[in-house]
Parts: C-alpha cells; structure tokens; sequence
C-alpha cells in the first residue's frame, strides 16, 4: 500500500475531490500554505494499494493546472538617493507536488 500526499492549488481543489471520490478513492484534504508564496494550497491524502498509483496520479494531473503567480520581490537596502523600480516576477505554480510513500500498516478499526 501507498499514501500519496499532493499539494494542490485552491482552484483546482474541489474538481480533484470530485474526480477521486468519483472513482471510489478516500481522500483527506486539509488546507495548507506553500512556504515560498505563503498561500493558501490544498494538500489530499489518497491511501491506495500499489497498483493504484499511477492512475490516481492521471487524475491528479488531469484536474490539476498550471498558473503563473506575479510577486514583487523585497526592495533591496537602499542608500540615501538610491531609487528602487520594483518589477513583479512571475512564478510558475503546479499542477501539484505529489509524494508517494510506502505504508508500513494501515487499519480501519
Ligand atoms: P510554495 O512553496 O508557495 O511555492 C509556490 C511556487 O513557487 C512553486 O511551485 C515554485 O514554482 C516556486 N518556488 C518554490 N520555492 C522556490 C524557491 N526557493 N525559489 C524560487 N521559486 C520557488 P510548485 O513547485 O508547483 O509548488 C507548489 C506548492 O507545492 C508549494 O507552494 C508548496 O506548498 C508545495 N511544495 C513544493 N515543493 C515541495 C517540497 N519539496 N516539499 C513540500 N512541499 C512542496
């Protein structure tokens, strides 16, 4: 058995629930917040045997998309007279980060 973990953007969260539960898989989603953004994200777990894994990984990224985020960057220490131009820099953001873990035991009890 494995347990995925995808961390997966908001907008694309409701449409992988659906597309899971859909084929019969239990998921948890809990709300998380992507350390370089400091955004809201959401990240599912999907406990599956083996052979499993990869089609929850084609649902994954079939629901899950790319998006370009733009940030402005911190100005810089300025010195007296300097002049600062901030420019947003984009950040190209999913599908998903998916990590597959191996199960040592699993129970439902
Ligand atoms: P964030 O940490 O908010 O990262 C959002 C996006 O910012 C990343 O998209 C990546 O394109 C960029 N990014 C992240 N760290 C960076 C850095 N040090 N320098 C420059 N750009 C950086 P994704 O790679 O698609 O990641 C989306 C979200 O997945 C992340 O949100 C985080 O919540 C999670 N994630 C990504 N890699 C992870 C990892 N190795 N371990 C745990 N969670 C991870």
């Amino acid at each position: 058995m494995k347990l995925i973990f995808a961390v997966v953007q908001n907008e694309d969260a409701n449409n992988l629930s659906t597309a899971l539960t859909k084929r019969g898989y239990g998921t948890t989603r809990y709300k998380s917040t992507g350390g370089f953004l400091r955004q809201g994200n959401v990240t599912f777990l999907v406990g599956v045997e083996d052979d499993k894994v990869d089609e929850v990984i084609r649902v994954i990224r079939d629901n899950c998309h790319t998006r370009t985020q733009y940030i402005n960057p911190l100005p810089p220490v300025m010195e007296p007279g300097e002049f600062y131009m901030p420019y947003p820099v984009d950040v190209q953001v999913g599908g998903a980060t998916v990590f597959v873990l191996p199960v040592e035991r699993y129970e439902r009890l």
